[in-house]
């Protein structure tokens, strides 16, 4: 009988392994700054190593229960979550994770500071993050169209750090006829008593143990269309801790996020706030889900740099044919490759998180809003595809093991096949791309901006890698000049190939600057290798997967 035992990979603290995370931040945080988070971010790797990892598994071995009646047969609709989620959300909000981006005591860079955080705890987290995503996106939605009583109050909780004091948030848009095409909604507010009420069902309602939850409803006699939907502020109980007027169908069977409980529910009369104008709901929602897409993105390389770490630490264990993995050529140029798409996906992310931290700090220019309007879709869609294929790719590296349940592994891939999913699909953030686009002038921001990275880059070793950028830069240039002059129909088919070649080129330039940085700064250049591999693959317009895939 054999006495062999496979070592199994080993979690280091997330932030001290991590060279890419390191390295950005030194480069783009004044120095005092950076010396005062460090010690938080190390903290944090800490907690997710010795305590958080284990709550995501204890959570998800506990997945939520829906209990509809009391012994008594009274109509309760309670949802049970396990002990350990819990903990995750008392956590977060020791963490500050919503805190940090609406104290902005780190003023245009709090949201950089935010999301260093998220990428740490995310992977861990099984999924707490859908509420914090939903939480910051309600917390935004407030502080910009809320009146002063929800501005004192909901906000207030939203973004508190005080675990007792903190509040979550859904964000319920989906019903039967749609979750793409929200025209459908059938959600209907009543005025009654100078109060409105909510009439309808909802069928996605992710996280249905918040406390509030912004929502689309028709408000009576309003016209049918997405233009006659309104936002509202719903609080989900009462003063006595009963529903209100809401009852709770189901929690769904899915794929992944088993600690996640996922509703459908129905609204009998829910007292709700209108929030903003009357019929620009739409409008009004995407500043929520503009930031739960940014948080998407985060997630996405959470879970790529997780596997990636993991794959890596095992290939220093695991031999094959007389030799350890790490040693294998093949083998190490796959992780390699790997970790190529982590780089490129992370510094797309983070270039959106330095915009949105300067354009709520009012110090965005109009051009760096126009290109945030546009790469919030642009990294969203991106990097969920990047993490289904690197997770997937990930599940090989440890072979059968990659495919067995309590090694914790299949849950990385079941958890990114949701990113692309929810929060827009690939094919509605194409769209979104072409929206922002054409309504809010981001190509030209878009291009300038990736010039005016290219520009600086004078390292001989990176100039080949600068002229392929250019030249995937020209290709977008000229399908967007030609589609101007032809119909808009043409630009619809072409628009997830136009949304992929945007974020390869985007990520190209910003891989080339963060290495032209290392190489002036140092002797030592982590990123060149990843920079010249990124740019060295076809930007070409007709591919619509993650790059390694096509190698
Ligand atoms: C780990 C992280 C976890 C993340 C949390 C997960 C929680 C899961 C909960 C959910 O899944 S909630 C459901 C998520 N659903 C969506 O994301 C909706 C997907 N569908 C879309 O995004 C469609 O594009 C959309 C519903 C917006 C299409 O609606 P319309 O009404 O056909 O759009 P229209 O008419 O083009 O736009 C209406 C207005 O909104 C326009 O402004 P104007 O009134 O000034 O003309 C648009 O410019 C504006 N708009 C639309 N999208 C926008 C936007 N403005 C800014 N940003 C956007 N993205």
């Amino acid at each position: 009988m054999s006495d062999f035992f496979q070592s199994p990979p080993v979690l280091q603290n997330p932030y001290l392994s991590d060279t890419l995370i390191q390295t950005y931040l030194k480069r783009t945080l004044p120095t005092h700054l950076l010396m005062e988070i460090e010690p938080e971010l190390k903290q944090l790797g800490t907690r997710v190593v010795h305590e958080i990892e284990t709550l995501g598994i204890q959570a998800e071995a506990q997945p939520p229960v829906h209990i509809p009646f009391d012994p008594w047969g009274r109509r309760i609709d309670h949802i049970k979550v396990s002990e350990a989620w819990r903990r995750l959300e008392e956590i977060a909000v020791e963490e500050k994770l919503i805190a940090i981006a609406y104290d902005r005591t780190q003023g245009e860079y709090s949201r950089i500071f935010q999301f260093s955080k998220v990428y740490l705890y995310g992977p861990s987290s099984a999924i707490y993050t859908c509420p914090l995503a939903m939480t910051d996106g309600a917390a935004r939605a407030i502080e910009l169209y809320g009146d002063t009583q929800l501005n004192t109050q909901a906000f207030r909780h939203l973004t508190s750090s005080d675990p007792k004091e903190f509040w979550t948030a859904g964000q319920w848009m989906t019903e039967r006829t749609g979750g793409s095409d929200v025209s459908h909604t059938s959600t209907v507010a009543k005025q009654e008593n100078g109060l409105y009420r909510l009439y309808g069902t909802k069928w996605f309602t992710s996280a249905t143990t918040s406390q509030i939850a912004m929502t689309l409803a028709r408000i009576e006699g309003a016209p049918n269309g997405s233009r006659g939907l309104s936002l509202f502020y719903l609080e989900l109980r009462d003063h006595h801790g009963h529903l209100n007027q809401i009852q709770i169908h189901r929690l769904k069977n899915k794929l992944g996020t088993h600690a996640l409980p996922t509703a459908e529910l129905c609204l009998n009369g829910t007292p709700a706030q209108l929030i903003a104008e009357e019929g620009a709901g739409v409008k009004r929602i995407a500043s929520l889900f503009n930031i739960t897409r940014i948080w998407n993105a985060c997630s996405a390389i959470g879970f790529m740099r997780r596997g990636i770490a993991l794959a890596q630490d095992y290939s220093t264990k695991r031999s094959a044919f007389g030799q350890l993995l790490k040693d294998q050529p093949l083998f190490r140029q796959r992780l390699e490759s790997l970790e190529t798409e982590l780089w490129g996906a992370f510094f797309l992310v983070f270039r959106t998180s330095e915009l949105l931290g300067k354009e709520e700090t009012n110090q965005a220019s109009i051009s760096e809003s126009a290109l945030l309007r546009l790469l919030t879709p642009v990294i969203k869609l991106y990097t969920a595809k990047q993490a289904i294929a690197v997770s997937s790719e990930i599940l090989e590296c440890f072979g059968g093991a990659g495919y067995v349940e309590d090694t914790g592994l299949p849950k990385l891939l079941r958890d990114s096949q949701v990113l692309s999913i929810w929060e827009g699909t690939t094919d509605v953030l194409s769209l979104d791309c072409l929206r922002a686009i054409e309504k809010e002038h981001s190509a030209l921001a878009f291009l300038e901006d990736t010039r005016r990275l290219l520009s600086e880059i004078h390292h001989p070793e990176l100039m080949g890698s600068v002229q392929k950028t250019l030249h995937g830069l020209a290709v977008i240039e000229n399908t967007l000049q030609q589609s101007s002059e032809e119909k808009t129909s043409n630009l619809h088919y072409s628009a997830r190939a136009l949304a992929f070649t945007i974020a390869r080129v985007y990520a190209g330039a910003l891989l080339l600057s963060h290495t032209q940085w290392e190489i002036t700064h140092s002797t030592y250049s982590p990123s060149k290798s990843h920079a010249i591999r990124w740019c060295n693959r076809d930007y070409s317009i007709q591919l619509n997967r993650p790059f390694f895939e096509n190698h």
